[in-house]
């Protein structure tokens, strides 16, 4: 019944409740810190081409040490965020219009800021693929878990042990100041020391442009050095 209530909710919010100001979803404890650590982000990314026009997504979690969700583009092409909430709820949402219409990999992300690893609560997630006639394209995008950024071996942690697999990832996929493009939903085989260990690829990519390269190091080590609050999306 609550499941039943809770997909009702998220559907209404998505379809109709998009254009409430954010100020209604702020309640006491609400909003992160402005120098809060944690960046929690979603991916959605395509693994063939599947001619889509529009896609519409969203996001609700709860406002507890949390910022609202922000999408983000990844894909080049016109992005709208939209979003809006109920007392203690916010419902991220956005339209994605790809330039590419047969675009492969990721598309666009959300991503929210928290004050700790465990503040961020998912409530619910809409993903739905347009083709130019407005018809809807089941199956076509995938959606990432909502992952805590920096964190690459799911510890709830971000630090050294992190980025020692980064760095190794980006020596064996990337040498030489190339660039590896992600196909997001792969996993990458890194081996640090003797130790291996298979690794999400959207988990590898810290500054989120749809590549795994030396930016994502240098961005990491400003993080390690607190150079860097957090990981902007
Ligand atoms: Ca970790
Ligand atoms: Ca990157």
């Amino acid at each position: 019944m609550k499941k039943t209530f809770r997909k009702i909710t998220a559907s209404i919010t998505a379809a109709l409740l998009c254009a409430l100001p954010l100020a209604n979803a702020l309640t006491a404890g609400a909003v992160a810190k402005s120098d809060a650590r944690y960046t929690y982000r979603k991916v959605f990314a395509v693994s063939s081409a599947k001619n889509i026009d529009r896609l519409v997504i969203g996001l609700a979690c709860k406002t507890t040490n949390t910022d609202a969700p922000t999408a983000n583009k990844i894909a080049s092409g016109i992005l709208q965020n939209t979003g809006g909430g109920a007392p203690g709820v916010y419902a991220g949402g956005a339209n994605f219009y790809p330039s590419n219409h047969n675009v492969v990999g990721g598309l666009v992300s959300f991503h929210t800021h928290c004050n700790s690893p465990s503040d961020y609560k998912e409530i619910s997630v809409t993903n739905l693929a347009y083709d130019p006639n407005g018809k809807l394209i089941t199956n076509a995008v995938s959606a990432s878990p909502t992952f805590l950024v920096g964190d690459i071996n799911l510890d709830k942690k971000v630090n050294e042990a992190d980025y020692q697999i980064l760095h190794a990832g980006i020596n064996k996929y990337a040498p030489n100041s190339s660039r590896y493009k992600f196909h997001y939903f792969g996993y990458l085989n890194v081996s640090v020391g003797n130790v291996s260990g298979n690794y999400s690829g959207y988990a590898l990519d810290i500054n989120n442009d749809g590549y795994l390269s030396k930016a994502d190091d240098e961005m990491f080590k400003l993080y390690l050095e607190s150079t860097l609050d957090r990981f902007a999306e």
